[in-house]
């Protein structure tokens, strides 16, 4: 349900079908990142503002400053929030756009990811520490090393190698790295170098982490996204291929890579063997919420999986105003995820 069709929303009679209330109202919350730390479910989501930035393709009005730490004790308690745990002023690398962040912890230090433009309005992927999963967070003097582009999400495996996903279109910038250098030309178009339709779709990028959680510990590698066939998704299949929103977790053993389809708003999946993958495409996750984007994380609470994602709902449709919500995920015996439509 995309801004351009709002008119024709009633507000009140949504937000009494939709399937989750926002778990925090005090300010808009965006893009979260949910997970387990020490029995404790911990939320890592943007924080939404209206900076008077016009609505545009490349996501301008996206203008967050900081990021706050949301926490529940359990799946039914209050969502708690621990306030700033870092902001834009104290990252010297940093300009602007503190876009959805990503979070893990590793040996009682916790790492806060996320991305921001630097002062050449390019977007690389920072990291910040603390000892506490609330911050606040240290940001580390430079960016990672070989970063770029969006919406990091930093995925544990079980033989305890962290890895990192990343990449969004448009805003993203990821169609301006085609050549491995970054593409600086004709700065207002979100589309422009984007593959052909009939060209394969651009790949999100994964890095396997050093063991310091602080630099990559390779250079970043496509991923594979394919049809049942085999064959890459193409650039004009814009309801299956990845725009953004990159996420990674385990079922029955088998690893589901889910991201958002952005144009046609989609959540969607596709499952592989491996970390690298390829993935094969597997189907819908969640249907489209009230706003143009749609960005969610999965994680796993009391042996089930929970999808954490966001609508516009509580802004009446404002697409830089959006609210975090929960609700679980079921699948079937084959390992599929059954579609969750946000508006029973
Ligand atoms: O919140 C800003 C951007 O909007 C995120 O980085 C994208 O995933 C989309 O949700």
């Amino acid at each position: 349900m995309p801004e351009d069709n709002i008119d024709h929303i009633d507000f009140d009679e949504l937000n009494n079908k939709s399937i989750s209330k926002p778990l925090v109202n005090h300010i808009f919350t965006a893009d979260p990142s949910a997970h387990v730390f020490d029995d404790k479910i911990y939320i890592y989501p943007s924080h939404d503002i209206d900076a008077g930035e016009a609505f545009d393709d490349l996501g301008s009005h996206f203008a967050m400053e900081d990021y706050h730490v949301i926490s529940m004790d359990k799946l039914d308690s209050k969502a708690v929030d621990h306030g700033i745990a870092l902001h834009v002023e104290d990252v010297s690398w940093a300009k602007q756009q503190m876009w959805a962040p990503d979070a893990n912890e590793k040996n009682g230090t916790y790492y806060l990811y996320f991305p921001a433009k630097d002062y050449d309005d390019i977007f690389r992927i920072g990291v910040a520490t603390s000892s506490s999963p609330t911050g606040p967070f240290i940001p580390q003097p430079s960016a990672i090393k070989g970063s770029f582009s969006i919406d990091p999400a930093v995925f544990k495996d079980d033989d305890g190698a962290y890895y990192m996903y990343f990449g969004g279109l448009w805003g993203g910038q990821l169609q301006r790295w085609k050549s491995g250098k970054f593409n600086a030309e004709n700065p207002e178009s979100p589309t422009a170098f984007l593959p052909e339709n009939d060209e394969p779709a651009l790949l999100p990028f994964i890095a396997k982490m050093d063991d310091n959680l602080l630099e990559f510990a390779e250079i970043p590698k496509e991923i594979d996204i394919i049809d049942e066939q085999g064959n890459l998704l193409l650039a004009g299949d814009n309801e299956r291929r990845f725009f953004e929103a990159a996420w990674m977790h385990k079922y029955d053993n088998k690893y589901y890579f889910s991201y958002s389809t952005g144009d046609t708003h989609f959540i969607c999946y596709a499952v592989g063997d491996n970390p690298y993958g390829p993935f094969t495409y597997r189907g819908i996750i969640l249907n489209p919420v009230v706003g143009w984007t749609s960005h969610h994380s999965i994680c796993n609470i009391d042996g089930e999986d929970y999808l954490f994602y966001h609508d516009s709902s509580l802004s009446k449709g404002v697409t830089h105003l959006r609210s975090i919500k929960m609700t679980k995920i079921e699948y079937t015996k084959d390992g599929s995820i059954i579609t969750i439509n946000p508006y029973s």
